[in-house]
């Protein structure tokens, strides 16, 4: 009695029996070791999923799926990175509330996953935005506080325009908003923000230790963008405080340099600060000033890619104040320029345009002094007409004369640290962690203004800070946040005096939520504190964390600073939050483009599920490309797929036919060898995340099955070979799997999801080896031994590169190869 595939019906009876069982709860046999496999803390945007969303999703769960069958406890959960601008945002274009649109599109991300039948473990979903979870994020805030990491302090801030908030360095994307597109523009406001540069060492250092994709942790290492150098102090002799002028005092001055070259301090002919230095004003000469505030005003236009941007002409002004060489006393001009940045080093430059191609390209234009103080080794002749950059001999040095230049430079910084005028100096280009937002929908920072305790934190038993509800929730034009408008919330006592205080009424940065969600997946119900001690020492660190390369330095360098956090107070004894890290490569549209609604060219799980059925559209995800590639749906390689679970189908319902009267004990083995090797290379590929090719194995080893039919097969082998395979292409395509292992295999009752892993028997794996004589025009020239299943071309490829065969093959040409199988090949060459 044969049936026709149908995916519907399949679909229809083993969905409601999984969630009678409860299968993807998760494991929790105290036997077992634990293994956490963690998706990247998704945004439920408006658009819903896409199948795009389904290269990160279907591969986690299939790698669940393959970890829980090899005898681990398994946890796979899910949850809602809700809070933010782009939610707010959605909010305001649609005119709802962004409590109503997050869990709207929450759900509907949970229903697309279903669809997918990703095995994640519901109970224990969360949304960031659930007070019991803010409630936490709070709490860290409190931690980082008490901790001396956060703080407040007047920044000079980029400021979107449209978006009407603060965005951090990280936020500005050649020159705009990451989420909106508008130029930005500059603010200055009193903003909270955490130390991270306190970390970089750490982070740098603990990059070591993590397997992590090789691209992401140079994308780490550049941005926090560690150099070694030296700390080069000019005095300004006489400098007159021009701020303080009517006092009449005089005070001495000096500038902080940092430079990566102390060997060239004697090619100095110029200082440069940048525009927005504190000494900038202060020092300027009186007729310079109207120039210089005017070139001021300007610079703080730009935005620092274009400052820095190598082929912009290198402009700025003389402020006319004079400083003095660290070690020979000589005069040095002072200007501005914008190519200099007030938040690297310390914001003033020595210039040396001999050896400094923006100095160059500086000194040029403005007729100033160029010296070179270092040649080239060897005594090649340095270029002409323009920077020399490379390290070399020093001159014009005085008494450092000849010394090569790391050597020279060590002493000349040891030099000046002896002086007090500078010394070594490691300076990092990543700067503090910008966490207000002038916005709304985010977790209320937990601190309290009074007027006369001034900063306050909210005591730990009066969190969480409730994020009331308020209707008009949309940015306020004069970049206050809109809560400032919630006056019965805004107003409260103060926790120290009792007095009359009021709220802070910035939100934090939605990065917040996602630097320490996955410590809450361990114990999502926990209320004595973020996690349940007990709970994260069983689940943490997450063993595989999977998402998007783009989080290469936001997401995975602040849950990294958060988790180091933690462990200095003792929380957690780990110091790393993610042991191995994977990335999935980019899925895009037919027309090559990035699948989005507006594009009006997404393609969604759903429509794919139901044209073609779960376990088509699952093993597609995987086929498509490899893991980490960026691959091109084509809705119509789908049909192989489909064709594929067809096939197996039809094989599996032959089962009663297949299997001769009388079995061949030799070919018997072959084929128990075959599916041996199947379960090796399946295991194989599903451990280092080779789904693409695990189904091309299942798809070739479907062909030889079919072309075993006829092959005296005895009924015992057939059956232990469909077995294993749908055992192995469970995790893969659960419904067809379960259909075949429970009603035509027989094991009614017994899940296939929930048997072991197949094993192999590496005896049987092995190939059987033969040996080859190998000829060159009939005369024997060499023996090979290789596979006895070897294919002809695998085989003449093997003889040709023998030694011996090449000898002979000098100055011929091959022409043909005749191969006798099983015991010669004979090379034709003249
Ligand atoms: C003098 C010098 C001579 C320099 C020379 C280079 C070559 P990295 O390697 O990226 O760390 N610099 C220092 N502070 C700066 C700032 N705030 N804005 C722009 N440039 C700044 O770069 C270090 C070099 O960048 C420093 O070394 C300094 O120029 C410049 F032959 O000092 B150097
Ligand atoms: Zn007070």
């Amino acid at each position: 009695m044969t049936t026709a595939y149908d995916f519907k019906s399949l679909q229809a009876k083993w969905r409601p029996y999984w969630r009678s069982i409860d299968l993807y709860r998760t494991g929790a046999d105290p036997e077992k070791p634990n293994y956490y496999i963690l998706d990247f803390f998704p945004y439920p945007s408006g658009d819903g999923l896409s199948v795009g969303h389904g290269r990160n999703y279907v591969p986690t769960c299939v790698a669940a799926r393959f970890m829980r069958r090899r005898g681990y406890n398994v946890l796979h959960p899910m949850g809602w990175d809700a809070f933010g601008l782009p939610a707010e945002n959605y909010a305001i274009e649609h005119g709802v509330h962004p409590a109503v649109s997050s869990r709207r599109h929450a759900a509907t991300y949970k229903r697309q996953m279903q669809i997918l039948e990703c095995s994640y473990d519901w109970s224990r979903e969360f949304s960031s935005t659930d007070p019991e979870f803010y409630r936490w994020t709070q709490w860290f805030f409190l931690l980082l506080h008490r901790r001396g990491l956060a703080y407040r302090a007047l920044g000079n801030q980029w400021w979107c325009p449209t978006d009407k908030t603060i965005l951090a360095n990280e936020q500005v994307i050649n020159g705009r908003c990451w989420r909106c597109n508008s130029l930005v523009t500059r603010k200055a406001l009193q903003q909270w923000y955490f130390r991270i540069t306190d970390y970089a060492e750490r982070l740098l250092a603990d990059l070591e230790t993590i397997d992590w994709p090789e691209p992401i942790k140079l994308m780490q290492r550049n941005w926090i963008g560690r150099s070694e150098g030296a700390e080069v102090i000019f005095p300004v002799e006489g400098a007159r405080d021009e701020n303080r002028s009517a006092t009449g005092s005089d005070s001495e001055a000096e500038i902080r340099t940092f430079t990566t070259r102390p060997d060239t301090l004697f090619g100095v002919t110029f200082l440069v600060l940048a525009p927005e230095h504190p000494l900038t004003m202060t020092l300027t000469k009186p007729e310079h000033r109207a120039e210089v505030a005017a070139y001021v005003e300007q610079a703080g236009r730009l935005t620092e890619m274009d400052r820095l941007a190598t082929d912009k002409e290198k402009r700025g002004v003389p402020t006319g104040a004079v400083a003095r060489h660290p070690l020979t006393g000589a005069p040095i001009p002072i200007w501005v320029a914008d190519y200099v940045l007030l938040g690297y080093g310390s914001g003033a430059v020595m210039g040396v345009p001999a050896h400094d191609s923006r100095d160059f390209a500086f000194a040029q234009k403005y007729g100033l002094p160029i010296v070179p103080v270092v040649a080239p080794m060897n005594g090649v002749a340095a270029p002409a007409n323009q920077a020399y950059t490379e390290p070399g001999v020093m001159i014009n040095s005085g008494q450092y004369d000849g010394l090569p230049s790391d050597q020279g430079g060590a002493r000349v910084t040891a030099d000046l640290a002896a002086r007090g005028l500078g010394g070594p100096q490691v300076v990092t280009k990543m700067r503090d962690w910008l966490i207000s937002r002038q916005r709304y929908w985010g977790a209320p920072i937990p601190i309290i203004h009074c007027p006369a305790c001034g900063v306050v934190p909210v005591p730990e038993s009066q969190l969480p800070v409730l994020l009331p509800h308020i209707d008009d929730f949309a940015p306020s034009a004069d970049g206050r946040s809109p809560l400032a408008e919630a006056t019965d919330w805004v107003n409260t006592d103060c926790p120290q005096c009792g007095g009359a205080a009021q709220r802070e009424t910035d939100t934090m940065d939605g990065f917040a939520c996602s630097s320490w969600y996955f410590l809450r997946f361990a114990s999502p119900d926990y209320e004595d504190g973020p996690f349940d001690p007990e709970a994260m020492r069983a689940w943490l660190p997450v063993d595989t964390y999977v998402g998007g390369a783009e989080h290469a330095v936001m997401h995975l360098l602040y849950a990294r600073f958060w988790t180091k956090v933690m462990y200095d107070a003792g929380l957690v004894p780990f110091a790393e939050p993610f042991s191995q890290l994977r990335n999935q490569g980019m899925l895009h549209a037919a027309d090559g483009q990035r699948m989005s609604k507006s594009k009006g060219n997404v393609v969604t799980p759903d429509e794919v599920a139901a044209a073609h059925g779960t376990d088509a559209l699952r093993t597609y995800i995987l086929f498509i490309g490899p893991f980490e590639g960026d691959v091109i749906w084509d809705d119509g390689n789908i049909k192989g797929v489909d064709r594929f679970l067809e096939r197996l189908w039809a094989l599996a319902q032959e089962l009663d036919e297949l299997g001769a009267t009388e079995a061949d004990p030799a070919r018997e083995d072959k084929f128990r060898r075959e599916h041996h090797r199947l379960i090796k290379r399946v295991t194989a590929d599903l451990e280092k995340f080779k789904f693409n090719t695990a189904v091309a194995s299942f798809m070739a080893h479907l062909n030889y099955l079919e072309a075993s039919r006829d092959a005296a097969i005895g009924p015992t082998a057939w059956r232990e070979a469909l077995g294993a395979f749908v055992r192995l292409l469970a995790p893969i395509a659960p419904f067809i799997s379960e259909e075949i292992w429970q009603e035509v295999l027989g094991h009614t009752g017994q899940s296939v999801h929930l048997t072991s892993w197949p094993e192999y028997d590496e005896i049987l794996v092995q190939r059987q080896e033969i040996e080859v004589m190998i000829q060159v025009n009939g005369k024997l020239r060499d023996r090979i031994t290789v596979p006895a299943d070897i294919a002809d071309n695998d085989l003449e490829q093997a003889a040709l590169a023998q030694d011996n065969v090449q000898r002979h093959l000098v100055g011929k040409t091959v022409r043909r190869t005749i191969i006798v199988p099983q015991r010669l090949i004979n090379v034709v060459a003249n």
